[in-house]
């Protein structure tokens, strides 16, 4: 007879694996970004840890981290979905040196970033849509949450949030988000370590945040604008105030959004939501 415990798994296979950061930080060489780490099992967002943390003076390139948020949230109040140990929840410390008007740059910097670091995990060409959703077969895999404090002549600082689903199964989604959204592990077919691909973020996140400080959007925007996916299309453009419909052209060297009306006039739109729309 085989022995009795045989039939019995003493050591449950574990659910979920907390991320390790001594792994991420092994093998990183931070020259502004990913200098500290502030982790937690739970949090309401990390962006407002980011936010108090920044208040109280630490210094650039700390981040938080959560496992799950409780109020992880989009722009203009949008919920974000935070399941813990699946996915990627994190805010950056910025203290740019950029003016006010041009924080919006950030955004636009950290999608680049963010393209290239899910590209390498095996996503197909990623898209950015404007501002700040990466998409890949039309569906969205990750967001940026860039919230700013600043003063009449300086931003302070800026918050750099950043979600991305990483190992979220479509089962685990809630309906409302099922059909719209996708994670690295739907279109690899395999998970992704949670570690390897965070410390890939903030690699490429450092890069391109130096290049932004150091020669300006304009040396990232043509990386940007290949990513863009409704360049030439009929879009509408929603901002807080209006709303405008034309072709999307692209960026300028400024990181503003141009649309071209009917009769070939351009506008450049620097905040706002743009879906496109019927020819
Ligand atoms: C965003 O907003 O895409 C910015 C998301 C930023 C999230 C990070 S997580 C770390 C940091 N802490 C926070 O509290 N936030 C940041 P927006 O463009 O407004 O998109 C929100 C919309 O995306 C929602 O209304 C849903 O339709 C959809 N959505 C929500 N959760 C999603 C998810 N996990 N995956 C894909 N789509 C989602």
């Amino acid at each position: 007879m085989p022995p009795l415990d045989s039939q019995y798994r003493r050591t449950a296979t574990p659910k979920a694996r907390p991320l390790s950061i001594p792994e991420v930080e092994d093998g990183l060489a931070p020259k502004l970004l990913g200098t500290r780490f502030h982790y937690f099992d739970e949090i309401d967002s990390t962006n407002n840890y980011a936010r108090l943390l920044a208040e109280r003076g630490e210094p650039q390139g700390a981040i938080v981290i959560a496992e799950q948020q409780t109020l992880g949230r989009g722009r203009l109040g949008r919920r974000w979905v935070s399941p813990p140990y699946v996915n990627l929840y994190c805010s950056v410390i910025l203290r740019p040196t950029v003016a006010p008007a041009d924080a919006p740059r950030i955004t636009l910097t950290a999608a680049v970033a963010l393209a290239d670091a899910i590209e390498r995990f095996g996503a197909v060409a990623p898209t950015i849509k404007w501002p700040n959703d990466i998409l890949a077969g039309g569906k969205k895999l990750a967001g940026v949450l860039t919230e700013a404090v600043s003063n009449s002549q300086r931003v302070e600082f800026v918050i750099l949030g950043i979600g991305v689903n990483l190992n979220f199964s479509l089962e685990a989604m809630p309906p409302e988000i099922r059909d719209r959204a996708t994670s690295l592990s739907i279109l690899a077919g395999r998970n992704v370590s949670r570690e390897a691909f965070l410390q890939r973020l903030i690699h490429d996140l450092d890069r391109c945040y130096a290049i932004l400080e150091e020669r300006g959007f304009a040396a990232l925007a043509p990386r940007w604008d290949e990513r863009f996916d409704l360049r030439g299309r009929r879009v509408r453009v929603e901002m807080t105030d209006r709303a405008i419909v034309g072709r999307a052209v692209g960026l300028d060297a400024d990181g503003a959004l141009i649309i071209e009306s009917a009769d070939g006039g351009r506008q450049r739109v620097v905040a706002g939501d743009v879906v496109p729309v019927q020819e």
